[in-house]
């Protein structure tokens, strides 16, 4: 089966709430499959590359401090059609924007406090993931798929 992947990050704020666990679960619970995991500080650098495609945006320097301001979590998760349904999950950038069951929708008011991010689009997850970790992630094989894909 083709391994669809998408770059999920907590960002500090949803870290400092406690959220790591929710958020994982909720991807968990649906059936996809992890495949990275880390903690760490990101450095502005990083940052600024991950965000590139939003540097001339006007809430582009509050962004970065934003992410700057304490530690997030980066994971890999795969399966079907994961980047799309992902960003379901997460809810609209938007907090107030987003459906009540959306971690956005059910965690966050603000736009500059959402909470998680989720790769848009197979191409921009994949340089995400090579991005937050360019170690590599796993690849293996869940005998419980054969219980949640047909
Ligand atoms: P998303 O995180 O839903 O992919 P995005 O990639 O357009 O949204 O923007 C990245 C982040 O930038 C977003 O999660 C929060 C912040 N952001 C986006 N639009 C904003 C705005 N109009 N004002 C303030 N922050 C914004
Ligand atoms: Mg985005």
């Amino acid at each position: 089966m083709a391994q669809e992947r998408t770059y999920i990050m907590v960002k500090p704020d949803g870290v400092e709430r406690g959220l790591v666990g929710e958020i994982i679960k909720r991807f968990e619970n649906r059936g996809f499959k992890l495949l990275a995991l880390k903690a760490l500080q990101p450095s502005r650098d990083l940052l600024e590359k991950h965000y590139a495609d939003l540097s001339s945006k006007p809430f582009f320097p509050k962004l970065v401090d934003y992410m700057l301001s304490g530690p997030v979590v980066g994971m890999v998760w795969a399966g079907k059609e994961v980047v799309k349904t992902g960003r379901v999950m997460l809810g609209a950038t938007n907090p107030l924007a987003s459906a009540p069951g959306t971690i956005r929708g059910d965690y966050a008011i603000d736009v500059g406090k959402n909470i998680c991010h989720g790769s848009d689009a197979v191409e921009s997850a994949e340089k995400e993931i090579a991005l937050w970790f360019p170690e590599g992630v796993l690849n293996y094989e869940r005998s419980l798929d054969k219980l949640i894909y047909e």
